[in-house]
């Protein structure tokens, strides 16, 4: 691709606002600018994606389909910018012509077509592999409505709907010839075809339009451009149907909204639907594709594989048995072998609660043919196994059972490959949650521990590391991020780490300003640690024991004793609109702000900011100002964490429990550069007559604590206060916030005396940065192409 210069980028640029809305670039709002310059961008890179796509196929390149119910891709515009390299041609220009970058940046909307970190996951995945040269192309859904808009009004989280499409999208291509249709519904029996052969026949299906919206993810600094596709439901377009409105809304209904669960998935009909629409769509145009070139799918699987991301588009597999028995004829031996090859699978979940299973009624109903499939794919394997491994265990891990389709066996039953996100998540899913098909098939389980694309979280979020990086340590740590190591050859020199600090104290004093201007709260970033815990909002992330701490700190004030750091606590989370607990929780924090903030007490000892509608944008703007990386979840319930490695990469020092990945962030970091607290995932599962009230009663500073809830130090929580104290001493305690407690309030006391020693505290800082570059999602989407799907990539990673 040639480069642009700066004059010939001003020349487009303004011939593009001409042409787009007949306009002078000085008469152009922001969102103009934005959208000219990503259609700019998209010409650009337009060629390196043809010539992608056409070597994929013309060299019979293996391709890899990632198929995620969720991605959140964050805008897009940084990021392209840097991976075309044009990114200071492109600032400077706009510069040049008067024009504000921030601004500009801002205008882009922010897709929020995920809840939280399995969506971002897929997304770091789609960057890095594009970095790799490697062949992988996402799958999804697009919504028309992205996860709610987070506001609050008078401290309750309140949810408006996310119109992120409202202006239109301007890195997508709609490809309407290559559309597919799905069918729902109807009758279908099996009955001979003209030649005799054994083929479905159905009646009064509904059949629904998939149309698909093309995106490109620019590889960084080299030709790859990859696919990342979205699917779109609509009415099919055969002149010979006629359809009424309540017929067109069914429709678009489909991908009409993302669902906004964390966790407990929700067993809804339309959830259903569009996990068939995604799977039926990506698995037909797949299969569509591949035929182009092959006279048959006898050997599909030597260039195409499928992941599953998690258990939502698990009918990907009796989709690919459906178009191998019935529209291909394979026997059922062939269809399996081949799709068996073709699937994998990730697991992000330890919560049993959130294990996918749906009502076979249901199932049979929305999707009679898939499930015939699914009964088939259970009486073989009930046939196979049981003589094995006996009744009971093969009854236990059945894809059929209770009178629900467990999706997650299916899932691992018609895989390849099982991979868990961390390795403590993998341990317990082969010793727990799958254990009975971890006994049958061992061979299928792996570990994958997540990771993060250091362009988005560093390169981007944080120039003035970057710029130390670049002036620093030698290698070529953006190509290979595991020499970000050169970091540690400074953590005890003493210039370096003077540098270190500046970069934090800058970065804490944009984000302070930010905060005054947006939430109207003064913030001192010279002299206050600021501690952040940014993640959904769950009972099992404890949102409640930093909260707890916090009234712990607002009560030694009130004492008389002054904080030894002033502190600024910042969090930022959505709660699920049905998951009243947590927006409790949301609440009392808010409340416990406004006290705290108000009062003349605490002057500028203590601040509580809850940032409003936190998303991947507000994410890019916290992580590089963080002293403190709260990873707090009780052990044994965080399957991975990401934010966790965002956070240390930036330079944060973790403050956490051994759960997820926190434990590899420890052996990283070693014990001296990272502060471990609470109990192990070992120890909760033996605490078996756990006594929250004993804890209480025999803890009277704890009691103080516990008792702010509901004696009016918090005012306007009556219920909520309530509610929570209820939730630590009637229910018992379900994540053991009382057992932690102690141990955690001492944890928070080290970071404070560790603070105090600048020269300590950022020499760990420099340890936690030269250790990240293991939790690069470069190098985990390399395992995964090479341990799971066999895909070439470019070598040039450690
Ligand atoms: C998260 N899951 C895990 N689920 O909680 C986290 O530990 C892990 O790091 C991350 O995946 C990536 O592996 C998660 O984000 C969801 O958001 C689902 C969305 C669909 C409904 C069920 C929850």
């Amino acid at each position: 691709m040639a480069q642009l210069t700066v004059n010939e980028f001003k020349e487009q640029f303004k011939n593009m606002i001409l042409r787009l809305y007949a306009e002078d670039v000085t008469d152009s709002d922001a969102h103009q600018q934005f959208t000219a310059l990503a259609i700019l961008l998209r010409e650009q890179y337009a060629p390196n994606l043809k010539e992608t796509r056409q070597h994929y196929e013309n060299d019979r390149v293996k391709e890899a389909y990632y198929f995620a119910i969720e991605f959140l891709p964050g805008r897009m515009l940084q990021t392209t910018m840097l991976n075309l390299g044009l990114t200071d041609t492109i600032t400077t220009g706009l510069m040049d012509m008067g024009l504000d970058v921030e601004k500009i940046i801002d205008a882009e909307p922010d897709p929020g077509l995920g809840n939280g970190g399995l969506g971002r996951l897929g997304s770091e995945f789609l960057d890095s592999a594009a970095a790799l040269h490697m062949a992988l192309n996402g799958n999804g859904i697009r919504y028309q409505y992205g996860l709610f808009r987070q506001m609050f009004d008078n401290g309750f989280q309140v949810e408006m709907p996310d119109d992120w499409l409202r202006n239109g999208n301007s890195w997508e291509v709609r490809r309407e010839n290559r559309a597919c249709l799905v069918r729902f519904g109807g009758n279908v029996w099996m009955a001979p075809d003209a030649f005799g052969r054994l083929v479905p026949h159905y009646e009064n299906t509904t059949d629904v339009l998939a149309v698909p919206y093309d995106t490109g993810i620019v590889g960084y600094l080299n030709h790859t451009v990859n696919t990342f596709r979205l699917w779109s439901a609509e009415l099919p377009t055969d002149p010979s149907k006629t359809y009424n409105l309540q017929q067109k809304e069914d429709v678009n209904e489909i991908t009409e909204i993302l669902y906004p669960d964390d966790s407990n998935y929700a067993g809804r009909l339309l959830r259903l639907k569009q996990e068939y629409f995604l799977v039926s769509a990506g698995v037909q145009s797949i299969v569509r594709h591949y035929r182009k070139h092959h006279r048959n799918l006898n050997h599909m699987d030597a260039t195409v594989a499928i992941h599953i991301n998690d258990t939502h588009p698990a009918m990907a597999i009796p989709e690919l048995m459906r178009i191998l028995m019935d529209e291909e004829f394979m026997s059922w031996d062939q269809a399996w072998a081949l799709t068996t090859k073709v699937m994998s699978y990730t697991n992000h979940t330890l919560l049993v609660e959130s294990l996918e299973t749906w009502p076979v009624d249901m199932v049979a109903q929305t999707v009679p043919r898939i499930y015939q499939i699914i009964q088939e794919i259970d009486r073989r394997f009930r046939g196979l196994q049981i003589p094995v491994y006996g009744e009971e265990r093969v009854n236990r891990c059945a894809p059929l059972g209770d009178g629900v389709v467990r999706m997650a066996y299916l899932a691992v039953i018609g895989s390849h490959s099982v991979n868990g996100v961390a390795k403590l998540h993998t341990e317990l899913l082969e010793s727990s949650v799958l254990k009975d098909l971890y006994r049958i098939f061992p061979e299928k389980f792996n570990n994958k521990t997540n990771g993060v694309t250091m362009r988005r979280w560093i390169q981007i979020a944080n120039p003035p590391l970057t710029k130390l990086l670049d002036t620093e340590v030698n290698g070529d740590w953006k190509h290979r991020p595991l020499d970000i190591i050169g970091v540690q050859s400074f953590a005890k020199d003493p210039t370096f780490l003077k540098k270190l600090q500046e970069v934090k104290a800058k970065n804490k004093r944009s984000l302070a300003k930010k905060i005054r201007e947006k939430l109207d709260i003064s913030v001192d970033p010279d002299h206050a640690i600021f501690d952040v815990q940014i993640k959904r909002l769950h009972a099992y992330k404890r949102q409640l024991l930093h909260a707890l701490y916090i009234i712990d700190e607002y009560q030694q004030i009130k004492a008389g004793q002054k904080l030894a750091v002033p502190r600024v606590h910042i969090f930022g989370a959505k709660a699920a609109p049905s998951y009243y607990y947590a927006k409790e929780i949301i609440k009392m924090i808010n409340e416990l702000a406004k006290v705290i903030n108000h009062d003349p007490d605490v002057g500028d000892q203590l601040r509580v900011i809850f940032v409003p509608n936190y998303g991947v944008s507000e994410a890019e703007e916290i992580i590089p100002a963080a002293d403190v990386s709260e990873q707090i979840s009780l052990a044994g319930k965080e399957a991975s964490g990401t934010s966790n490695m965002k956070l240390m990469a930036n330079g944060a020092i973790t403050l956490a429990t051994m759960d997820g990945a926190n434990i590899e962030i420890a052996d990283a970091v070693g014990q001296d550069n990272i502060v471990i607290f609470g109990m192990t995932a070992t120890e909760v599962a033996a605490y078996t007559n756990y006594s929250s009230q004993a804890i209480y009663d025999g803890d009277k500073h704890l009691q103080k604590v516990v008792n702010a809830l509901v004696d009016g130090t918090i005012p306007n929580i009556d219920r909520e206060g309530r509610d929570i104290y209820n939730s630590l001493l009637q229910y018992n305690d379900e994540y053991y916030v009382l057992a932690d407690y102690e141990s955690y309030a001492k944890a928070q006391d080290k970071i404070t005396a560790l603070y105090q020693d600048p020269q300590a505290w950022y020499q760990m800082a420099a340890i936690n940065i030269a250790k990240s570059g293991q939790f690069s999602s470069d190098l985990t989407i390399a395992r995964y192409g090479d341990d799971i799907w066999h895909l070439t990539r470019d070598q040039f990673v450690n």
